[in-house]
């Protein structure tokens, strides 16, 4: 009896210490990363009501946290995921644009949170031209992805054709993970990356139906003509009315464009539809048209009498539509998993974060694409949910940015981040601290001369105030006064009455260039490495 005794002690005893071991292990929170791909905060309901409805997406703000100032440091696509993955701005990771393929000796925080534990996973768009290393599992879009029948690069199967709808098949994808695949026993960092609402914008069938039928309201700027701003501005190539593509994004078909005369805006612009259109299977591409041809009906019969302005208030809505129609599948998604969370209880001890990695021009200033330091680019959606550390339904407006997640998700799993990382936790702030978080921001652009051509350009942003300087072609500084002008449709730099302001926000972006150890001589580099890559 002693001996049994003796061994049902040290069972139990054994069973404590095990479960203690994993209680402490349990209590890391889990990490939820949602982002999405050119999705503008103006189009999501907990920021604008005016465009849609995203109750799900909302429901992060409801239960957490809403930054109403949340930035990027680049405003486009890959090199904002590698800042995410690094924490170190542009210049230091070396992803300045789309084209450089990203330099895997970096050091990302995913990799520290697996060599710390976690277990790692990552679906959807990813556009570096490489796989993602630190993950356990991935299944990721080649290059942008395609909405119809997507390829996927997976870390198990090599690569494989999926059919569907891509937001869907994420979706499915990050569901199954969460409850079959990953180990239980560990905490997770799951990276949940749609390539939705990037342009071809193509909604499913289910919100193509719906969405075309509906009509929204323009924003004020939609004709601007680009008047007091520099020549950036005005050379841009994202104007919805002259770049915006016919067929490829507008869905008009290319018989149609040439029956009725309409020269294509880009030598891509027909083969985009072709080739996004042409992966359908016949049941897809049977409603596809069945839905699109009768809602152009109208439009092909009215074009000949049609005047530019016509036509630009019919390329909004057509591009809200579709762009629309795709966030909701998002949304769908993102309620989906929500609701995971919720019913297989672990809600409590998990971070879901919702972001974009950028924003978005929706009709402002006559633009779409992104790219700019102007606000609807800049600026991203931030929606942070954290049960127990961050009060419900509470709002921040500090200048927080895509740089500060490293080291936010390294200091919530207990990992001490390196000491070259180049942003900030934001644990104070979800703790309701952190006043006077960030008082400017810095910001560089790199991607020109190349598609939306928009310049070179490098600047920073204070609560009130908004310095640029346009550089490689042109040798222009723009300074915004943000209180006063919120749409940036006036450079006042040359305004005698900001002569003081000027002074010092120069004298702020000299010294944040130093403290970020962005330079000259690294222009200049970056300028030289890009023609290289140009002429190879
Ligand atoms: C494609 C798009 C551009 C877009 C870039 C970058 N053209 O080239 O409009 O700016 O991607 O987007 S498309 O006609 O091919 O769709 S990013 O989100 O990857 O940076
Ligand atoms: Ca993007």
């Amino acid at each position: 009896i002693a001996a049994l005794a003796v061994i049902a002690i040290g069972i139990f005893s054994f069973r404590q210490v095990n479960e203690k071991k994993r209680g402490n292990a349990a209590r890391r929170p889990n990490i939820v990363f949602i982002m999405s791909d050119d999705h503008a905060y103006q189009a999501i309901s907990a920021y604008d009501t005016r465009l849609t409805q995203t109750p799900n997406i909302d429901r992060i703000a409801k239960e957490g946290m809403l930054f109403s100032n949340a930035c990027v440091t680049n405003s486009i696509c890959a090199p904002s995921r590698a800042v995410i993955l690094t924490g170190k701005h542009s210049h230091l990771n070396g992803k300045i644009d789309n084209n450089f393929p990203f330099d895997t000796t970096n050091i990302t925080f995913p990799q520290l949170l697996q060599a710390n534990g976690y277990e790692t996973a990552m679906f959807g768009k990813l556009h570096f031209g490489n796989s993602p290393k630190g993950f356990d599992e991935f299944k990721i879009l080649p290059d942008q992805g395609d909405y119809y029948n997507p390829d996927f690069i997976t870390k198990k199967e090599g690569r494989k054709k999926i059919m569907g709808y891509v937001t869907d098949i994420i979706t499915d994808m990050t569901l199954n993970w969460l409850g079959k695949e990953r180990d239980k026993e560990k905490p997770f960092f799951l990276a949940y990356l749609h390539k939705a609402p990037h342009r071809e914008w193509l909604p499913a069938e289910r919100h193509f139906k719906e969405f075309i039928n509906k009509k929204f309201p323009e924003p004020t700027t939609l004709f601007d003509n680009y008047d007091g701003r520099g020549s950036a501005s005005k050379q841009a190539e994202m104007n919805l009315l002259t770049h915006m593509n016919w067929a490829g994004d507008s869905k008009i078909k290319p018989e149609n464009m040439d029956k009725l005369g309409i020269k294509e805006s880009h030598p891509y612009d027909k083969r985009n539809y072709n080739y996004t259109v042409g992966r359908m299977n016949a049941e897809q591409r049977k409603v596809w048209d069945a839905t699109y041809d009768k809602m152009n009906e109208e439009f092909i019969k009215n074009y000949p009498k049609m005047s530019e302005t016509d036509k630009m208030k019919w390329r909004y809505q057509r591009y809200m539509q579709d762009y629309l129609g795709c966030i909701a599948s998002v949304d769908e998604g993102v309620g989906k998993v929500l609701d995971f969370l919720k019913a297989n209880g672990l809600e409590e001890n998990t971070i879901v974060v919702y972001t974009s990695d950028q924003g978005f021009y929706l009709g402002e200033h006559g633009w779409f694409d992104k790219r700019f330091i102007f606000d609807e680019s800049f600026k991203t959606p931030l929606l942070v949910k954290w049960p127990g550390v961050i009060k419900p339904a509470s709002k921040n407006s500090q200048m927080v940015q895509n740089l500060d997640f490293a080291q936010t998700f390294l200091e919530a799993a207990g990992v001490k981040p390196p000491a070259d990382m180049q942003g900030e936790s934001l644990i104070p702030i979800f703790k309701g601290q952190g006043k006077n978080f960030r008082d400017a921001a810095y910001y560089h652009y790199y991607e020109y001369p190349g598609i939306h051509m928009v310049k070179r350009h490098y600047g920073i942003v204070t609560e009130k105030y908004k310095l640029v300087h346009f550089y490689y072609d042109v040798d222009e500084w723009e300074l915004y006064d943000r209180a006063n002008d919120k749409n940036e449709l006036k450079n006042v730099y040359n305004d005698p009455k900001y002569a003081n302001i000027k002074a010092e926000m120069h004298k702020k972006l000299a010294a944040l260039r130093v403290k970020y150890k962005d330079s000259e001589t690294l222009d200049k580099m970056y300028i030289e490495k890009y023609k290289q890559l140009k002429k190879g």
